[in-house]
């Protein structure tokens, strides 16, 4: 009785599993999830696990690590910079493809899908582009043709090869801005106005009817106070609720998830609504730019284990928080970390003071961190029956 109760429940699994198509092929040796990767836990719910990758060190065969880890581990890669307009098209008229065609084609290779990064920013523009425009050589109008003109050159040139792009990134100011009312902020906004967002997506849309259009920025990882002066989470919902109720073709809003150990965080729960009231929107979601960096203190860079180890346990749980909630969002399409190892990381560059670092999932000899394990449990843990296949919506004409 005993042992027909637990086959039958071993048989309704197999099918629950089999019918989510979650059963991976084990080619007779038994399934131990703790020996897969990252990318392979991801792909029992449909989730892609992403990174950022920097092209120097994947052409750098002294570090064979960086190149191993990235093919093995992921299963979607975003540029971290080769798809920026300043690289892409350093002078104008004259566009270096060389570093995102290696990208694209090694994720292909790879079997890996692409995360397009990134179309209009208001950083790492070309200087050519913004002198002109400073110095009165470049009119709006142009401007905006030239803008035009970008995003239909490269939406066309990786047409059918790039899953989501990254169409706006960053347009909304953060309270510390000036004014601290919330606004559009930036070249685009200064230069165009905020009509520049629904062209975009219009442009883009025109030139890969299929790819996934997304806004995507940072700190809208849970609402605040529910008042688009102050709250940025709550600004960034009333615009994509507008541009869909005016037919702008958006699918999709990322959430970056660059947060620092630090800070009051977030608790899953404050993540899955947010997640959930986008995904009421109609659109997919995504964390982008995953990180969570820590203050690197006179201890921490001693060495000190007491000051160091408390900042790895928050770093952790800070990862794994936006995975959970990821994993609970069926509209939740990827989670991609803003590289992969402190080796290379945006993080101690940028903020020198005080320092900060620590913000990867591997450390900078390519060893685990516990932020790793962290979010691996999170996958395998979410095993079945506790299995929520991703809803991927249609491309929005
Ligand atoms: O990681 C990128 C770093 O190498 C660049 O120097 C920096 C320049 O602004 O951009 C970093 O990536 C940013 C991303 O494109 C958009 N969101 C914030 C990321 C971290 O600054």
């Amino acid at each position: 009785m005993k042992l027909r109760r637990w086959v039958s429940i071993a048989t309704v699994s197999l099918a629950t599993m089999a019918a989510l198509n979650t059963v991976p092929a084990t080619a007779g040796k038994p399934y131990d999830p703790t020996k897969q990767t990252l990318g392979a836990l991801g792909l029992r719910h449909g989730l892609q696990i992403g990174t950022a990758v920097d092209i120097a060190a994947l052409n750098d065969g002294s570090n064979p690590q960086y190149l191993r880890i990235t093919a093995a581990e992921f299963t979607s890669v975003t540029a971290e910079n080769a798809m920026k307009w300043e690289s892409l098209e350093p002078t104008r008229g004259k566009y270096n493809w060389g570093p995102a065609d290696q990208l694209v084609d090694f994720a292909k290779r790879n079997k890996q899908s692409v995360r397009g990064h990134v179309l209009v920013w208001h950083n790492q523009l070309p200087a050519w582009l913004t002198t002109g425009v400073a110095d009165g050589s470049i009119s709006k109008q142009e401007l905006r043709e030239l803008l035009r003109k970008h995003i239909t050159t490269v939406v066309s040139r990786y047409k059918g090869k790039v899953w989501q792009w990254d169409v706006v990134n960053e347009a909304v100011s953060d309270p510390w801005d000036n004014p601290p009312t919330l606004h559009y902020k930036g070249f685009w906004a200064q230069h165009l106005g905020p009509g520049y967002l629904a062209d975009a997506f219009r442009w883009a849309r025109a030139a890969d009817p299929k790819a996934l259009l997304f806004y995507n920025d940072y700190n809208i990882e849970a609402f605040g106070s529910g008042n688009p002066a102050d709250d940025k989470t709550q600004f960034v919902y009333d615009m994509v609720r507008g541009l869909r109720a005016q037919g702008v073709p958006i699918d999709g809003v990322g959430s970056q998830g660059h947060l620092g150990t630090q800070y009051g965080n977030y608790n899953t729960f404050q993540v899955i609504e947010a997640l959930k009231k986008f995904t009421a929107l109609g659109v997919a979601t995504a964390f982008t730019e995953v990180d969570v960096r820590s203050q690197l203190t006179d201890g921490v860079q001693a060495g000190d284990s007491e000051e160091i180890n408390p900042r790895l346990q928050a770093s952790a749980a800070n990862f794994s928080v936006l995975m959970k909630a990821c994993l609970a969002v069926r509209s939740c399409l990827s989670y991609t970390v803003w590289g992969f190892s402190d080796r290379h990381s945006w993080v101690p560059g940028w903020f020198d003071d005080p320092p900060e670092g620590l913000a990867t999932i591997y450390d900078e000899n390519y060893q685990a961190k516990l932020a790793y394990h962290e979010i691996k449990s999170d996958l395998m843990l979410a095993g079945p029956p506790y299995v929520l296949p991703r809803i991927t919506p249609k491309p929005r004409r």
